[in-house]
């Protein structure tokens, strides 16, 4: 038997997330398991291979509860509903979530935003989210903003705002020790908000008396910090508080959450990398208990890049104590929780600061569950093509975690990104189901209107990302509703496939479209595997080959591929710079035909980020047989009023129709053309979609 095995826990390495989990396809038949071990304490594990060849791996774990769970299958799809089920289904974001967002760490000033943005719009390039990192902060604290690069933020916000686009900032947990001068910490202290020793034997010497039985460590800001304790509801309350009142200067859209494994800085060395010189050395010192030098330490410390030789390397003591009111919990138990426990608060702050809106909340530290609430991206990688190729396997494992609403920085976080590199980056990263271009202070600038070479080619692929923005919709929607993945591997649709098995350089949005991204350099034509059944170019739409077959495909610099799965009927709304836009233009279908000449799909549709009962939202299913597309409208038509239906373009269609009706009326003959080289039939139309329609061609 072989198996695929998905891993992304705590191995050799601390890692921003925990996920014990792992999956198994048997190629034979095709069936699929799964197995988690639902532990959040420090673990390892490893992968071999037995005597006799079969695959095998052992998960170590050092305390908590052994349990686990088994999800039978039989499909990877089914896995993916059983696991998202029992973990929580995912966050349904926003629609604006899905348009392009714009980042970096290193923006000087509000005056570089309005560079770059007015680049983007210079540009033509789509763009609904712009972002801001800890620069904006006054000395990296959170809940302030510097005054003088930044003194004009609120004025920046309502610029964009009245751009239709949105702003995401940055939040760090560590919460700065300057009582007097702090007033979110003072609150945070009067609300006993913060971290504190598991016992008072573990307080150093050394505590600041004014810090209580705290813990304090160092991160960002130029002074010590406390860490809030997010399982506790007093904690969770004021957090809310202090979005809310910087809400009111600053009327930020999304939280993105940061350093939340929980990151300390130093921890247990002479000092942190960044301590102010002027400064006697200080770091935050673990204990030597059983919890913080235990017997069986894990991997983590004898392997890789753990300078302090413990546990609580880069991090907070094992011997630290969260409480959730009722219940005390050891860190050593719960240090995979934390950036759980921080989403979760931050997830529901939002939702009473924005009444009835879906929030979006950014998270670096993910847990089984946190899909729930959490947006994510890969972490801190490098502008290298090995990494590029790696976000597609990381894109998908967390696909299988059951948190779909994934991406890696585009064109890499550290190292400067070259142009070919950057282009290639933004042609896949379009098609991230979280698509942002993000930078680490210092590195030259890699926004996609920086190169008009790029420029262009981001044009191009966020316009055809924004296109089939209705078709990633209703995916996400069924994500929430049942626990699919948005991005799946190959194998997930032809589980026999065993070529399809060890796809791991193209994906698929659903069942309907597929992605062949190139990875390389000085690449100007790939490999392309097209499983059983008929795939069409997504533009112009031709036959572009019939599976299973490997073709060598043409991969010019400017283009990523894109297919169509023959049988599937995508549907979509022509472009706009924002969703805001693209929202009210008329919508087409893509009617890919299978052998027999059939083709299925669905939409779903609703205001983009209210939360709604079923009842209140659109639904359609589209089906195209004997020559006759119906789509049926199922729930409520209200969310479509006034939104038509202008353009079906069928591919593989055989021969010209000589009469095509629409509810019945006969078109005119200019309503349509038939392209006999590419089989492609274009037909216009204006039928409303709040009501049934069906095309008829005969
Ligand atoms: O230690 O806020 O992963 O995206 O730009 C670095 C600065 C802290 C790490 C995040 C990265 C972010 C950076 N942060």
């Amino acid at each position: 038997m072989k198996c695929m095995m998905y891993e992304f826990f705590q191995g050799f390495m601390a890692e921003y997330g925990h996920h014990p989990y792992y999956v198994v396809v048997d190629p034979d038949t095709g069936n699929t398991h799964s197995v988690l071990l639902f532990n959040s304490n420090a673990m390892e594990y490893s992968t071999f291979t037995l005597p006799d060849g079969r695959p095998a791996v052992t998960l170590r774990t050092i305390g908590g509860i052994l349990d686990f769970h088994i999800f039978t299958g039989p499909t990877l799809e089914d896995v993916n509903k059983q696991y998202a089920q029992m973990v929580g289904l995912p966050a349904f974001p926003p629609y604006w979530s899905l348009g392009f967002h714009l980042s970096r760490y290193g923006y000087a000033s509000t005056n570089e935003v309005r560079e770059v943005r007015e680049r983007m719009k210079a540009m033509g390039i789509p763009q609904d989210v712009q972002t801001l990192d800890i620069d904006y902060m006054e000395r990296f604290r959170d809940f302030t903003y510097d005054p003088v690069p930044w003194g004009d933020l609120p004025a920046l916000t309502q610029e964009l705002h009245n751009d239709n686009l949105k702003l995401t900032i940055i939040l760090d947990p560590a919460v700065v020790i300057d009582w007097d001068n702090y007033p979110p910490g003072q609150r945070g202290k009067d609300a006993d908000a913060f971290i504190k020793w598991y016992s008072d034997i573990y307080i150093p010497s050394d505590q600041d008396p004014t810090c209580r039985d705290y813990v304090i460590g160092y991160v960002w800001p130029d002074t010590k910090t406390v860490f809030p304790d997010f399982f506790k509801p007093s904690t969770k309350a004021w957090w809310k508080e202090e979005l809310n009142i910087f809400y009111e200067s600053v009327a930020y859209d999304a939280i993105w959450i940061d350093m939340n494994e929980p990151a300390n800085f130093g921890t247990n060395l002479d000092k942190p990398f960044n301590w102010p010189s002027e400064l006697p050395d200080w770091s935050l010192k673990c204990p030597y208990t059983h919890w913080d030098s235990p017997p069986y330490p894990t991997k983590f410390i004898r392997v890789g890049d753990n300078e302090s030789g413990r546990l609580s390397d880069h991090g907070m003591c094992m011997t630290v104590n969260h409480t959730d009111g009722v219940k005390n919990f050891m860190h050593y138990d719960v240090h995979s929780l934390y950036g759980w426990s921080e989403t979760d608060a931050t997830f529901k702050a939002l939702q009473e600061i924005f009444p009835g809106k879906r929030p979006v909340v950014l998270s670096r530290s993910t847990y089984p569950g946190s899909g729930k609430y959490a947006v994510h991206w890969l972490g801190d990688n490098t502008s290298a093509w090995s990494h590029l190729k790696m976000s597609v396997i990381g894109m998908l494992e967390f696909n299988l975690f059951g948190l779909p609403m994934v991406g890696a920085d585009i064109c890499g976080f550290f190292g400067d990104a070259t142009m070919e590199l950057c282009m290639r980056w933004m042609e896949l990263g379009a098609f991230y189901p979280f698509s942002r271009n993000h930078n680490a202070i210092g590195q030259t600038e890699q926004d996609p209107g920086i190169w008009p070479e790029v420029a262009e080619v981001s044009r191009f692929v966020l316009n055809l990302r924004y296109q089939y923005l209705p078709y990633l919709y209703t995916l996400f929607h069924a994500a929430h509703m049942h626990g699919n993945s948005v991005v799946r591997p190959l194998f997930s649709e032809y589980p026999t496939d065993l070529t399809a098995l060890d796809v791991d350089d193209q994906f698929m949005w659903g069942t309907g479209m597929m992605f062949a991204p190139v990875l390389t350099e000085s690449t100007s034509s790939r490999n392309v595997y097209f499983p059983q059944g008929l795939w069409y170019h997504s533009v112009p739409g031709f036959l572009a080959a019939t599976g299973p077959s490997t073709v060598l495909a043409n991969a010019p610099m400017e283009a990523i591929l894109i297919y169509v799965r023959g049988g599937a009927i995508l549907p979509y709304q022509e472009p706009s710079l924002t969703t805001v836009e693209s929202r009210q233009n008329p919508f087409g279908l893509t009617v890919a035909l299978d052998e027999s000449g059939s083709a299925s799909g669905e939409l779903f549709w609703d205001d983009g980020e209210e939360e709604h009962a079923m009842s209140e939202t659109y639904f359609a299913t589209m089906s195209f047989a004997a020559n006759s597309l119906n789509l049926v409208v199922s729930n409520n038509p209200a969310p479509m009023t006034g939104l038509n239906l202008e353009t079906v373009r069928f591919y593989g269609y055989p021969a010209d129709p000589a009469l095509v009706t629409v509810n019945g009326e006969n078109l005119d003959p200019s309503q349509w053309a038939y392209d006999a080289d590419y089989s492609v039939l274009s037909v216009t139309m204006s039928a409303p979609l709040d009501q049934d329609v069906a095309v008829v061609l005969s």
